[in-house]
């Protein structure tokens, strides 16, 4: 990051680090929400192929099960629970109140306990060591997956879903890179003893997975799982991942996914604002796939896949100097954290320069989020559904209209539109 000038200087990394405070300080004015979405720590392999070598030793390696957070996932989330509170020292109480922080998560268990870890570096009274006379354990909120509106999406099973899928599906550009890889996936057939051809793609980013987490815990991998062979594979899931976030139809793919999360942190900010309510971060504990759908919302994927515990938040400032003007005194500005050894990154909006005043940013996500209409394949079982948290900013009229549309999604909900694209990982 630093010019070459200031390599080498003994100071550099210092002063960069003054200047970049001095640029925030001057750009940016005092904080009055947060939401961030962050994904579990490091887990076991969600499952095994047939010809694994480790597949006879699963439950000695993987004491706690397929799928489950591991030790390394507990002290992820601890970290990032650490480094929310050195960024938020300031904004946050110093003890967890009730009415300024709401958390969220998946009903998974690596999600529910990656959250917990997470609020264990956040707040001291319920960091691990803490005598036990003043230890404080923090809720955490859950519905059951079939019921999840806002972390995971009924896509593949939701028909106007898979009709997007099949048009990116059947692009030229798509197939000509699957028709590329058909010789690396017979080869990767008879390696694994799967059938990979003509498959959902997500069977062979399974394999990945499976590679990854065991060569993450230092196992040795079988001869043919080369660094060439896993880099294809991971070649092979962003394409799969771009069909299913990416364009064609970007926007209207995220009015059904990621596109439902961001107005619920949106309309979870207005209502804040309107109600004049003391909350102050809304934290989600989720999936890979949950931030690839925001990324999606965002117009930001760019073919990486999120590691464990990586972090994206969303900030919202006051403006300083524009306090008179009534839509364009408040500023979001977004951060990913996918690497614990630096500063988080600082995202841009597509068309927007950072900080991006919240009108634009209403304006320029309006396509990927839901309609007023409501979201096909999605009930409205939620109280707090996207649509109906919006509803103070709307006239009594669309109002009106809005709470009936949601009468008819929920007259037209099938419990077959609420499994997930490719399960949550
Ligand atoms: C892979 O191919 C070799 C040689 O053709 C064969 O002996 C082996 O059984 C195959 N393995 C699997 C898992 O299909
Ligand atoms: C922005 O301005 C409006 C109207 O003046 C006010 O109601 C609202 O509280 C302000 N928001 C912030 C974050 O200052
Ligand atoms: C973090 O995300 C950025 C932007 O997507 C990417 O360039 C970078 O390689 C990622 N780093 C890690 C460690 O995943
Ligand atoms: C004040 C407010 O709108 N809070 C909501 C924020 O979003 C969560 C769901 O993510 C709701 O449960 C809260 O009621």
């Amino acid at each position: 990051m630093a010019g070459p000038g200031f390599r080498g200087h003994p100071a550099g990394p210092l002063l960069l680090l003054l200047l970049l405070l001095l640029r925030q300080a001057l750009t940016e004015g005092p904080l009055v929400f947060v939401a961030v979405v962050f994904r579990h720590g490091d887990r076991a392999p969600l499952a095994s192929y047939p010809t694994d070598p480790h597949k006879e030793n699963i439950a000695t390696l993987w004491p706690r099960g397929l799928g489950q957070l591991t030790r390394e996932g507990v002290h992820q989330q601890l970290e990032l629970g650490r480094f929310l509170r050195s960024r938020y020292e300031s904004f946050l109480s110093p003890q967890y109140r009730r009415e300024e922080v709401y958390i969220r998560s998946t009903d998974f268990d690596r999600t529910l306990e990656s959250a917990q870890a997470n609020l264990a570096g956040l707040f001291p009274e319920a960091s691990p060591g803490r005598s036990e006379a003043t230890w404080q354990p923090i809720p955490v909120h859950t519905v059951p997956v079939t019921e999840d509106k806002l972390l995971r999406f009924p896509t593949r099973s939701c028909p106007r879903y898979r009709e997007l899928l099949r048009e990116a599906t059947e692009a030229a550009e798509y197939k000509a890179a699957l028709e590329g890889w058909t010789d690396f996936l017979t080869r990767l057939e008879n390696f694994t003893g799967l059938s990979l051809v003509g498959e959902p793609l997500r069977k062979a980013w399974k394999v990945l997975d499976t590679l990854i987490c065991q060569q993450a815990h230092g196992l040795p991998l079988p001869s043919w799982a080369s660094p060439d062979v896993l880099q294809t594979l991971a070649q092979i899931s962003a394409l799969d991942i771009g069909a299913h976030v990416g364009p064609p139809r970007a926007a209207e793919k995220a009015q059904l996914t990621g596109g439902i999360l961001l107005d619920a942190i949106l309309a979870n900010f207005s209502r804040v604002q309107h109600l004049g309510l003391p909350l102050k971060m809304v934290m989600y504990s989720a999936h890979d796939s949950t931030l690839l759908a925001l990324q999606g919302a965002l117009g930001l994927y760019d073919g990486h896949t999120p590691p464990y515990a990586a972090c994206l938040g969303f900030e919202f400032r006051r403006h300083l100097g524009d306090l008179d003007d009534n839509r364009g005194n408040v500023t979001i500005s977004l951060f990913y954290r996918n690497d614990s050894t630096g500063l988080p990154l600082t995202l841009k909006l597509p068309g927007c320069p950072a900080p991006c005043s919240l009108g634009r940013f209403r304006q320029l996500t309006a396509p990927a989020r839901p309609s007023v209409q409501g979201i096909p394949c999605h009930g409205s079982h939620e109280p707090a559904t996207p649509a109906a948290t919006v509803v103070p900013l709307l006239s009594g009229a669309v109002a009106v209209l809005a709470v009936l549309s949601m009468g008819l999604g929920l007259m037209a909900w099938r419990p077959g539109c609420l499994r997930a694209w490719g399960g949550p990982v």
